[in-house]
Protein backbone atom coordinates (compact mmCIF):
# COMPACT_ATOMS: atom_id res chain seq x y z
CA UNK A 1 0.00 0.00 0.00
CA UNK A 2 0.78 3.77 -0.38
CA UNK A 3 2.85 5.64 2.91
CA UNK A 4 0.38 7.54 4.48
CA UNK A 5 0.76 10.20 7.35
CA UNK A 6 0.49 7.20 9.95
CA UNK A 7 3.47 5.59 8.67
CA UNK A 8 5.13 9.13 8.82
CA UNK A 9 3.79 9.15 12.60
CA UNK A 10 5.62 5.48 12.96
CA UNK A 11 8.94 6.51 11.01
CA UNK A 12 8.79 9.42 13.55
CA UNK A 13 9.55 11.82 10.34
CA UNK A 14 6.59 13.81 11.90
CA UNK A 15 6.04 14.21 15.85
CA UNK A 16 2.57 12.75 17.35
CA UNK A 17 1.43 12.16 21.25
CA UNK A 18 2.89 8.87 21.93
CA UNK A 19 1.09 7.29 24.36
CA UNK A 20 2.43 4.09 23.40
CA UNK A 21 5.31 1.65 21.80
CA UNK A 22 6.25 -1.94 20.75
CA UNK A 23 7.22 -3.89 18.65
CA UNK A 24 4.04 -4.19 16.60
CA UNK A 25 1.57 -1.38 17.85
CA UNK A 26 2.19 2.58 18.43
CA UNK A 27 -0.73 4.30 19.72
CA UNK A 28 -1.31 8.03 20.06
CA UNK A 29 -3.69 11.15 20.11
CA UNK A 30 -5.95 11.72 17.67
CA UNK A 31 -5.17 15.40 16.44
CA UNK A 32 -8.64 15.67 15.60
CA UNK A 33 -10.22 14.75 19.41
CA UNK A 34 -14.34 13.41 19.00
CA UNK A 35 -13.83 12.93 22.90
CA UNK A 36 -11.98 14.28 25.99
CA UNK A 37 -9.50 11.03 25.39
CA UNK A 38 -9.26 10.14 21.91
CA UNK A 39 -6.52 8.20 20.86
CA UNK A 40 -5.16 5.86 17.61
CA UNK A 41 -4.07 2.62 17.55
CA UNK A 42 -2.03 1.43 14.36
CA UNK A 43 -0.30 -1.36 13.88
CA UNK A 44 3.02 -0.89 12.40
CA UNK A 45 2.87 -3.31 9.75
CA UNK A 46 1.00 -0.76 7.18
CA UNK A 47 -2.61 -2.70 6.16
CA UNK A 48 -4.74 -0.18 4.34
CA UNK A 49 -7.78 -1.15 5.90
CA UNK A 50 -9.42 -4.30 7.72
CA UNK A 51 -10.79 -5.64 4.45
CA UNK A 52 -7.13 -6.00 3.89
CA UNK A 53 -6.11 -8.17 6.44
CA UNK A 54 -5.44 -11.86 6.21
CA UNK A 55 -4.74 -14.92 8.24
CA UNK A 56 -1.45 -13.56 8.59
CA UNK A 57 -2.54 -10.56 10.62
CA UNK A 58 -4.41 -12.67 13.24
CA UNK A 59 -1.70 -11.83 15.45
CA UNK A 60 -0.62 -8.38 14.81
CA UNK A 61 -4.43 -7.27 15.46
CA UNK A 62 -5.10 -9.59 18.57
CA UNK A 63 -2.21 -7.22 20.22
CA UNK A 64 -3.87 -4.26 18.74
CA UNK A 65 -7.24 -5.21 20.89
CA UNK A 66 -5.37 -5.94 23.63
CA UNK A 67 -3.25 -2.90 23.72
CA UNK A 68 -6.14 -0.79 22.92
CA UNK A 69 -7.66 -2.24 26.16
CA UNK A 70 -4.01 -1.35 28.13
CA UNK A 71 -3.72 2.11 26.93
CA UNK A 72 -8.01 2.23 27.99
CA UNK A 73 -6.41 1.65 31.20
CA UNK A 74 -3.63 3.45 31.65
CA UNK A 75 -5.93 6.57 29.78
CA UNK A 76 -8.03 6.40 32.98
CA UNK A 77 -10.91 5.05 30.99
CA UNK A 78 -12.28 3.34 33.62
CA UNK A 79 -15.89 3.99 33.28
CA UNK A 80 -16.59 2.84 29.79
CA UNK A 81 -14.82 3.47 26.36
CA UNK A 82 -15.34 2.81 22.89
CA UNK A 83 -13.13 0.97 19.99
CA UNK A 84 -14.39 2.12 16.55
CA UNK A 85 -12.65 1.05 13.25
CA UNK A 86 -13.84 2.96 9.86
CA UNK A 87 -13.61 0.37 7.22
CA UNK A 88 -13.71 2.52 4.07
CA UNK A 89 -14.30 5.87 2.81
CA UNK A 90 -18.17 5.65 2.77
CA UNK A 91 -17.90 4.39 7.06
CA UNK A 92 -15.55 7.55 7.34
CA UNK A 93 -12.01 6.07 6.76
CA UNK A 94 -9.44 9.16 5.54
CA UNK A 95 -6.31 7.58 6.62
CA UNK A 96 -5.52 4.58 4.86
CA UNK A 97 -3.92 2.68 7.69
CA UNK A 98 -5.66 0.52 9.66
CA UNK A 99 -6.65 1.80 12.94
CA UNK A 100 -8.64 1.61 16.18
CA UNK A 101 -10.44 4.71 17.64
CA UNK A 102 -10.40 4.58 21.90
CA UNK A 103 -12.99 7.14 22.65
CA UNK A 104 -13.72 7.87 26.07
CA UNK A 105 -14.25 10.67 29.03
CA UNK A 106 -17.83 11.57 27.81
CA UNK A 107 -20.95 9.90 27.60
CA UNK A 108 -21.11 8.25 23.86
CA UNK A 109 -24.59 8.31 22.08
CA UNK A 110 -25.61 5.06 20.08
CA UNK A 111 -26.22 4.66 17.24
CA UNK A 112 -23.10 6.29 15.57
CA UNK A 113 -23.70 8.62 12.95
P1 LIG B 1 -10.47 7.91 10.11
O1 LIG B 1 -11.49 8.95 9.74
O2 LIG B 1 -11.11 6.72 10.79
O3 LIG B 1 -9.59 7.52 8.96
O4 LIG B 1 -9.58 8.60 11.22
C1 LIG B 1 -8.37 9.25 10.95
C2 LIG B 1 -8.02 10.02 12.18
O5 LIG B 1 -6.66 10.39 12.09
C3 LIG B 1 -8.80 11.32 12.38
O6 LIG B 1 -9.56 11.22 13.58
C4 LIG B 1 -7.75 12.40 12.49
C5 LIG B 1 -6.48 11.63 12.71
N1 LIG B 1 -5.29 12.21 12.11
C6 LIG B 1 -5.15 12.56 10.80
N2 LIG B 1 -3.92 13.06 10.59
C7 LIG B 1 -3.28 13.01 11.79
C8 LIG B 1 -1.97 13.39 12.21
O7 LIG B 1 -1.12 13.87 11.44
N3 LIG B 1 -1.67 13.20 13.52
C9 LIG B 1 -2.57 12.67 14.41
N4 LIG B 1 -2.15 12.54 15.68
N5 LIG B 1 -3.80 12.29 14.05
C10 LIG B 1 -4.15 12.48 12.74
Amino acid sequence: MSDTIFGKIIRKEIPADIVYEDDLVLAFKDVNPQAPTHILAIPKKPIAKLDDATDEDLAVLGHLLLKAKQVAAEAGLTDGYRLVMNNGESAGQTVFHLHLHILGGRPLSWPPG
